[in-house]
C-alpha cells in the first residue's frame, strides 16, 4: 500500500490502458466488470498534466484471432515465431466501433495515444514491446524524452495488456503504481492471481485512487 502522496506533475504519469468497447460490457472481449474503470480513470485524469492512453488496433486478419487459425478456439494458446500465443475471438479490429474508446472516458487530455496490434503478425499486449518482447512501439523514448520517472498504471485487463506495460516499464527503469481499482482483469485460468504475483516481486507498487487523488 503506497502512503498518501501528492502526484508530481512534472514527472508523474498516467498511463491508460485499452479502455475501448471490445473490453468493456457487451464487447467482443468483455472483461468482468470492465466498464467499472471508467469513473475511476476519469477523476484521476484531471489530477495529472502526462496523460498517456493505449489502443488496441488489429487489422481484420490479425494473427491473435482464433478465426485466423482453422479448427481453432478462442484461448487455446499456439506456438508463434515469437513464442506462445494465447488465442482471442476478433476484437479492436481498426476502424470499427469495438476499437473506438469507451464514450465516456475522457481522453481529451491525453498528450499521445498509442496504438499497438497494428503489426498483422505479431500480437502486442504491452505498451511499450511487441510480442517478441524487443520490437518498441516508442512510448519508452517518449515518456523518457518528457521527463517522467513514475508510471501510475490503470485499464484493461489487469492480466494482460496492464501486466506486460508494468513489466517493460520497470525495466525501462520507471516507477511503477498499478491503481487496483481503476484496473480489472480477465481472469483465465489463474492469470489474474499470477499477474498480480509476478507484478508484486518485479517491484510494481499498488495503490488504490483515494490514495493518490
Ligand atoms: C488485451 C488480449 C488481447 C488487453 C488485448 O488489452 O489486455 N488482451 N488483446
Ligand atoms: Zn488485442
Amino acid at each position: 500500500m503506497m502512503k498518501r502522496s501528492q502526484v508530481d506533475r512534472t514527472r508523474d504519469a498516467l498511463l491508460v490502458v485499452d479502455v475501448q468497447y471490445d473490453f468493456c460490457s457487451g464487447g467482443a472481449l468483455e472483461v468482468p466488470d470492465g466498464d467499472a474503470v471508467v469513473p475511476v480513470i476519469n477523476s484521476l485524469i484531471t489530477h495529472f498534466r502526462h496523460v498517456f492512453l493505449t489502443q488496441d488496433a488489429h487489422p481484420t486478419d490479425h494473427f491473435s484471432f482464433a478465426s485466423s487459425h482453422e479448427g481453432r478456439e478462442p484461448f487455446d494458446v499456439i506456438d508463434a515465431p515469437y513464442g506462445k500465443q494465447t488465442l482471442w475471438p476478433d476484437h479492436c479490429v481498426q476502424g470499427t466501433r469495438g476499437a473506438a474508446f469507451h464514450p465516456l472516458l475522457l481522453t481529451h487530455p491525453a498528450r499521445l495515444i498509442v496504438r499497438k496490434g497494428t503489426n498483422r503478425d505479431i500480437d502486442s499486449y504491452s505498451a511499450f514491446f511487441e510480442n517478441d518482447r524487443h520490437t518498441p512501439t516508442g512510448l519508452g523514448g517518449a515518456l523518457k524524452e518528457t521527463g517522467i520517472r513514475r508510471l501510475f498504471l490503470t485499464g484493461l485487463a489487469t492480466d494482460f495488456c496492464v501486466f506486460y506495460s508494468a513489466m517493460d516499464a520497470r525495466k525501462l527503469g520507471f516507477d511503477v503504481a498499478l491503481i487496483e481499482d481503476a484496473c480489472r482483469g480477465i481472469d483465465h485460468e489463474g492469470s489474474l492471481e499470477s499477474a498480480l504475483a509476478e507484478m508484486q516481486k518485479g517491484g510494481v507498487t499498488t495503490a488504490r485512487s483515494k490514495h493518490i487523488l
